[in-house]
């Protein structure tokens, strides 16, 4: 079939006339490579609906980057092919491109609602992992041969024009995947806006027991058990295990980053009960300097050390859960207490809790703590 001639061929055709040159496409991917890091992380972050954008955007640059690829290897495949045109920084290429296309295939595979596990991995971990080392592989790869990009690489009008194309492609491209699952009725189908599959059922057997990194405490004895309750509070005071009691019951959707989520009821306590408990929020007045400070947040600390803070509105509405589905919290589920936050990723649902703290300062050290606890 020569070019131009069926529907392969007009496809060529505009893929040819919105090729950019050379080396505006090694810095696209570049480029487009750090865009998927950042948008990826930021999409852990979100866990409400009006997030789609950040979503979608890495899909579509995803999209974006199959057609970056598919030019850089048309123009170069034949110093990977040919063993006399070899070189040192040609083991770090390769590299690159495997990364590459594990990133992308995954991701792809993922879409289509397929998970094959690697050991306790999702699919979506693994997707993750190959972004996590693909930066650093293609930062390293261009430096092997850094050319700084032209003026004329980057003939303004032109770029525009196809960069929005590229994207508006990758865009449409994913929204016409989300047809063919409908139309196929695959696993993919059923995945939330984050891309979370949904794990079915009621109570502790329903959905996996996760811990972000390393995070495998004992089992916690229940009659041992005291959640402290301090910090920015009238009347700081301890709770056991009976006093947190089931009163309040919440539906709420858990869903977390490795890929899956779940719908269930929780029982416990509302934590502005919790607080109130401990006499309420309370503005500590400093000394002559006034340095009052206002109860702002609201930080929960499991046993191992791992935290999570909300912010006092959205705290008091928060439920310190002992039961799911009707039944106690099992203790990889989190007990005797976890927290469940509605509309907040599962890594913040911090899991056997024993301190509610009241504080006035946003807590910046969660992030780095999430990561590292359950790491002797
Ligand atoms: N203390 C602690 N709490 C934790 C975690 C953890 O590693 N340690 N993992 C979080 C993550 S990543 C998720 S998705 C949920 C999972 O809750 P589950 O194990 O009940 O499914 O717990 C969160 N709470
Ligand atoms: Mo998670």
């Amino acid at each position: 079939m020569g070019p131009g001639s069926g529907i392969g061929g007009t496809l060529r055709d505009a893929l040819d006339r919105l090729e950019p040159p050379p080396r505006a496409v090694d810095w696209s991917l570049f480029v487009f490579v750090a865009a998927e890091v950042l948008t990826g992380l930021v999409s852990f972050t979100v866990g409400v609906p009006e997030g789609w954008p950040v979503f979608w955007l890495h899909r579509a640059l995803g999209l974006g980057i199959v057609a970056l690829l598919a030019w850089k290897l048309a123009r170069v495949r034949r110093r990977l092919t040919d063993p006399t045109l070899w070189q040192r920084s040609t083991a770090l290429s390769v590299l690159t491109l495997v990364a590459a296309l594990g990133a992308l295939s995954t991701g792809v595979v993922w879409v289509f609602g397929l998970d094959v596990r690697l050991s306790y991995w999702t699919l979506l971990s693994v997707h993750v992992g190959f972004g996590l080392v693909l930066l650093p592989l293609v930062a390293a790869h261009a430096a092997t041969r850094f050319r700084l990009p032209r003026r004329v690489d980057f003939e303004r009008r032109r770029t525009a024009v196809r960069y929005t194309v590229l994207l508006v492609a990758g865009a449409a491209t994913y929204r016409l995947q989300q047809g063919v699952n409908d139309l196929l009725d695959t696993a993919g189908a059923d995945r939330r806006f984050t891309g979370s599959q949904p794990r079915e059922g009621d109570g502790n057997g329903a959905f996996p027991v996760t811990s972000w990194v390393a995070d495998n405490p004992d089992p916690i004895d229940r009659e041992g058990y005291r959640l402290r309750v301090e910090g920015l509070v009238s009347a700081p005071v301890e709770l056991t295990t009976d006093e947190l009691g089931a009163g309040h019951e919440t539906e709420a959707l858990l869903d977390c980053t490795s890929g899956w989520y779940t719908v269930q009821e929780w029982g416990g306590i509302r934590v502005g009960d919790l607080l109130d408990a401990a006499g309420g929020p309370e503005t500590a007045s400093g000394d002559e300097e006034a340095t009052d400070r206002e109860p702002a947040y609201v930080r929960f600390t499991s046993v191992t050390g791992y935290r999570w803070s909300l912010p006092l509105d959205e705290a008091e509405d928060a439920l310190l859960a002992t039961r799911v589905g009707g039944v106690r919290l099992s203790h990889g589920h989190g007990a005797p207490a976890r927290l469940v936050a509605p509309d907040r990723r599962g890594f913040q649902w911090v899991k056997w809790v024993t301190r509610v703290e009241v504080r006035a300062e946003y807590d910046l050290g969660q992030w780095f703590v999430t990561l590292v606890s359950g790491f002797d």
